[in-house]
């Protein structure tokens, strides 16, 4: 993982001058120079080098963008641009995004602090930048037509307000958004409390990341803009398993999890090995008094959902969308179910008329994971990741928290694979197999059946797919 220092090189290396246009009172020299990342990896917190304290998130996959001091005022700058993101290892996609990366650069404040932001729209069509969950004067919440006139291409819009309240926030365009939140625009703003809040734990950890989706045809790299519910590629901050990086912690470590929803579907986010508690929403923190236990929590579409729990027990423990076909990759939706279809002799006969046949799914789709089917170019398996017992047969929204006693405080290095302490791993039984007692009761009896003049009826249950027709 890169240094800040190092990061803060590259980054002054790539972050070119971008050319000023339409600035209104502000000059030339008034733009703050972009910061450029077009790497993939988790960027450490970024502690903040000027204005008040804070304890700085890490944005799975992403970065914080970094801000300058003028006049009391905190300046950022978002470009509005096309980028090349890495979805995982053997995979990219030609998207758009902020600062050379979808999503774009998390945006961290302070509760008070007076925030402007200059946002250049280097993207062929208009754009337009709304602050979902802000407090702010109506002429900045960014709604292209309604608010403000939509930002030309090659032109630059600035806009201003006080983050007047403390929580988890999310930008986006507002105009063309259909296209534009397809094609990867969004990013993520945390607004720091000054000082002790009431409702607002200090955490050891605190992660941000942004659920979105993508449909992708296997072989080629740009979105379909035109798809409203049959995505293939469920990403978190535009990344899948297993190119999403594990969340590592300290034990005993007290975690904060903040998940934004910018999809058009909903997700049941599970953690497994602890409870906890879902804290915050984007209207803000939630009374102590309202919080209750979970190991799962649905996020609707535009929500935000903050969770936080103590990371009490060691591991490797999965964190993922419990919707099953959010946690594979392409491919994944056109299969009619075969479990149980007897192929014998057909994929003999079948090859003779189609040499590379191959009968898929008749015991399951694990055989899948490992399956060695000449791929198109740039796409990846719909369910891989190789853990230390073999393949772990994930895809799109799945990581893994992963608890350590001796990580180091601050540290967000990856640990590698836990060792499980002697006699705590689940094991092969060795013994005789014997057969299981079988209830022979047709069903209860306080309804006993009356017509038994036709055979009993046995069902066959098949998924609907566009190939089960
Ligand atoms: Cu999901």
């Amino acid at each position: 993982m890169p240094t800040r220092r190092r990061f803060l090189r590259t980054a002054a290396i790539t972050g070119g001058a971008v050319a000023a246009s339409a600035m209104g009172r502000f000059a030339l020299a008034a733009l703050p120079e972009p910061v450029v990342q077009t790497s993939p990896a988790t960027m450490p917190p970024l502690h903040p080098p000027t204005g008040r304290p804070y304890h700085p998130v890490v944005t799975l996959n992403g970065w914080t963008l970094p801000w300058r001091m003028r006049n009391g005022i905190k300046e950022f700058h978002l470009v509005a641009e096309p980028v090349v993101r890495e979805l995982a290892p053997g995979m990219k996609a030609h998207l758009w995004g902020y600062n050379g990366q979808s999503p774009g650069p998390t945006i961290e404040v302070v509760e008070g602090d007076r925030v402007r932001i200059f946002v250049t729209n280097r993207l062929p069509e208009h754009t337009s930048i709304h602050w979902h969950g802000q407090r702010l004067p109506n002429g900045m919440d960014g709604v292209a037509g309604l608010n403000q006139p939509a930002i030309p291409a090659g032109k630059t819009y600035v806009y201003e307000f006080a983050a007047r309240r403390p929580g988890t926030f999310m930008y986006h365009p507002h105009a063309d958004e259909m296209v534009q939140m397809a094609m990867g625009m969004m990013g993520f703003w945390v607004t720091h409390p000054k000082g002790r809040h009431p409702l607002i734990d200090a955490v050891d950890r605190d992660f941000v990341f942004l659920l979105n989706a993508y449909d992708i045809e296997p072989g080629s790299y740009t979105p379909r803009i035109m798809t409203m519910l049959d995505f293939n590629l469920w990403s978190w901050n535009s990344r899948i398993f297993p190119g999403i990086d594990p969340l590592n912690v300290r034990l005993h470590d007290k975690v904060r999890i903040r998940i934004g929803n910018l999809t058009m579907t909903n997700h049941p986010i599970h953690l497994h090995g602890h409870e906890f508690q879902v804290t915050g929403t984007d209207g803000g923190p939630i009374l102590k008094s309202a919080r209750w236990p979970e190991v799962t929590t649905d996020i609707a579409v535009g929500q935000m959902r903050q969770i936080e729990f103590v990371a009490e027990e060691e591991g490797d423990w999965a964190i993922h969308c419990h919707k099953s076909h959010h946690t594979m990759n392409a491919m994944g939706h056109d299969l009619p179910t075969l479990i149980g279809v007897d192929h014998s002799g057909l994929a003999g006969r079948i090859t003779a008329l189609i040499p590379d046949y191959m009968v898929m799914g008749e015991r399951g789709m694990a055989d899948m994971t490992e399956m060695e089917m000449p791929l198109p170019d740039n796409t990846i398996p719909m369910m891989t990741g190789q853990g230390p017992f073999g393949s772990v047969a994930m895809g799109g929204m799945f990581s893994v928290v992963k608890v350590r006693r001796d990580q180091r405080p601050g540290d967000y290095s990856d640990p590698g694979w836990y060792s499980h302490p002697p006699g705590t791993r689940a094991y092969a039984h060795d013994g005789a197999s014997s057969d299981p007692e079988r209830s022979t009761s047709a069903g209860g009896h306080l309804m006993p059946r009356v017509h038994q003049d036709h055979p009993p009826i046995e069902l066959r249950v098949r998924k609907p797919g566009h190939g089960g027709h």
